[in-house]
């Protein structure tokens, strides 16, 4: 019932548009960049009739940061059409008719199997073939499983990944008969996707357990102080965290799983798996066409315009590596949503107007657990300088990151708009940090 849902939802979308067979531009892949490209598309007056986009997902854009978040909450929950882009970024709601408003294509629930980049066209699953003046590859990142790794029993029905409307559809679901049935949840990874729903789990009233490798969560970017703070505060609402471990099988019975195998020996009872042990990049289209990136970080290679190895494609959001100025140039790939916002504004400016500035991205991440909420800018290099109430409530403390005696990072748990701008300008003009940064702590940010 859940795909019959899907495909309708997808064919009465795809009723609304005509697609042609031949664009100025088209975007592959219909996810979070590929509305902001739309978004900017209309913000520069790119035009009605010349752009397309092409999804595999049955809805048009939105929000992915909604869906390991507010989606999941027991009460009062975020749903579509709430938050289609680019509600977060301070845009329109981009519901479907807002497309054909614009005069923007924007076909769902389909598949491109091929893309001819020397020919210039794209070929669906249906075997429709599209042409193109530029492209603009948007297709994002999937989650690793653990059938990725070869984990005994990783197909077993109530192991889950989380990455798009129907991953959390089959969660929710999944969260009500564990609940129901009293059983136990298990979240494998203590990185955004584990910590985020391990706590939309326990806000469920689920018994939750997370393991991880590392000795800390989030450990790509909490220093131990840092992750102490949270990882008090997640024990204080229940939820278990077993670090420096990792699953290696799942069990279970009638094709369910029912345990989780450690490689300690320990076995976890659980009725749903939730995974989230990274992402990625979907370059596979591209093979042999466009220069790929080998090895860590993976993905397609673009210049500072955005551009390709082919002058007429561009790459933007997860599946882009582009070169970070800040550190003279070194190839990244950031998947976060303002990257994906950033990129695409980026790439239409330089397809409607090209020999524009080079993109020049300040790394950045946030997120949002129960009453928490915090925000990361930069690089998280040097020497580390804590600062504020670990122990007030609610907490507000932060760090800067202090390198050749300049700040290069922040991070504030707790800070209003206002705080948040203010170590954020901070780090873009790498402020000389004083001797007592410690103690001044965030009206330093404040005060610059
Ligand atoms: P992640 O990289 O944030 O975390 C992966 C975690 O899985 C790490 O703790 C890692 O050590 C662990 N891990 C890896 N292999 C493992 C194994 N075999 N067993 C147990 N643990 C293992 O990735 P994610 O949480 O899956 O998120 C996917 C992507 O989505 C990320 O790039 C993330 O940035 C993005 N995302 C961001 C946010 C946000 O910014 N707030 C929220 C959700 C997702
Ligand atoms: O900010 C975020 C967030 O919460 C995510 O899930 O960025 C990611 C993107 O959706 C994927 O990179």
């Amino acid at each position: 019932p859940a795909a019959l849902a899907v495909a309708a939802a997808a064919a009465a979308q795809n009723a609304l548009f005509t697609m042609a067979n031949n664009y100025d531009v088209v975007v592959l892949g219909g996810g979070n960049s590929a509305g902001y490209v739309a978004h900017n598309w209309v913000k520069h007056n790119g035009g009605p009739g010349r752009l397309a986009i092409v999804g595999e997902e049955p809805y048009v854009s939105y929000e992915r940061p909604a869906l390991s978040k507010a989606y999941l909450f027991p009460e009062a929950p975020a749903r579509l059409p709430g938050f289609h882009t680019s509600v977060g970024g301070g845009g329109d709601r981009q519901a479907p008719e807002w497309y054909i408003e614009q005069g923007i294509d924007f076909v769902t629930g389909t598949k491109v199997t091929a893309v001819d980049v020397a020919g210039k066209q794209l070929t669906t699953a249906a075997g429709e073939t599209i042409g193109y003046g530029k492209l603009i590859v948007a297709t994002g990142a999937r989650p690793v499983t653990l059938t990725d790794f070869k984990t005994p029993g990783a197909d077993l029905q109530g192991v889950h990944v989380l990455r798009n409307v129907q991953d959390a559809d089959a969660l929710i679901a999944a969260m009500q008969a564990c609940k129901a049935a009293g059983d136990k949840a298990v979240c494998v990874g203590g990185g955004y996707i584990g910590m985020e729903c391990a706590a939309c789990l326990a806000m469920n009233g689920l018994d939750v357990t997370v393991v991880f490798p590392e000795d800390r969560m989030m450990s790509r970017l909490f220093t131990p102080e840092i992750a102490a703070f949270y990882e008090m505060f997640y024990a204080d609402k229940g939820i278990k965290l077993i670090k420096g471990d990792v699953v290696t099988a799942l069990e279970g019975t009638d094709g369910k799983v029912a345990t989780a195998v450690l490689k300690s020996g320990a076995r976890l009872e659980a009725s749903l798996v939730l995974v989230g042990v990274g992402a990625r990049p979907n370059t596979e289209l591209f093979a042999g066409q466009l220069d790929l990136v080998q090895g860590p970080p993976g993905g397609i290679k673009v210049d500072g315009h955005l551009q390709t190895s082919n002058p007429d494609v561009y790459a933007i959001g997860d599946v882009a590596t582009f070169p970070l100025i800040l550190t003279g140039g070194t190839p990244v790939r950031q998947e976060h949503v303002t990257c994906c916002r950033q990129t695409a504004a980026h790439a239409v400016a330089e397809i409607l107007a090209p020999g524009g500035p080079v993109f020049d991205y300040l790394p950045f991440f946030y997120s949002r657990v129960f009453n928490l909420s915090w925000q990361f800018y930069g690089l998280s290099e040097g020497d580390m300088v804590l600062h504020g109430d670990m122990a007030s409530s609610p907490a507000k403390f932060g760090a800067y990151w202090v390198k050749d005696g300049a700040v290069v990072g922040a991070f504030l748990e707790g800070g209003s708009n206002d705080d948040n701008a203010a170590i954020m300008k901070a780090v873009v003009a790498r402020a000389a940090a004083p001797a007592d940064l410690a103690q001044q702590g965030l009206a330093w940010a404040l005060a610059l």
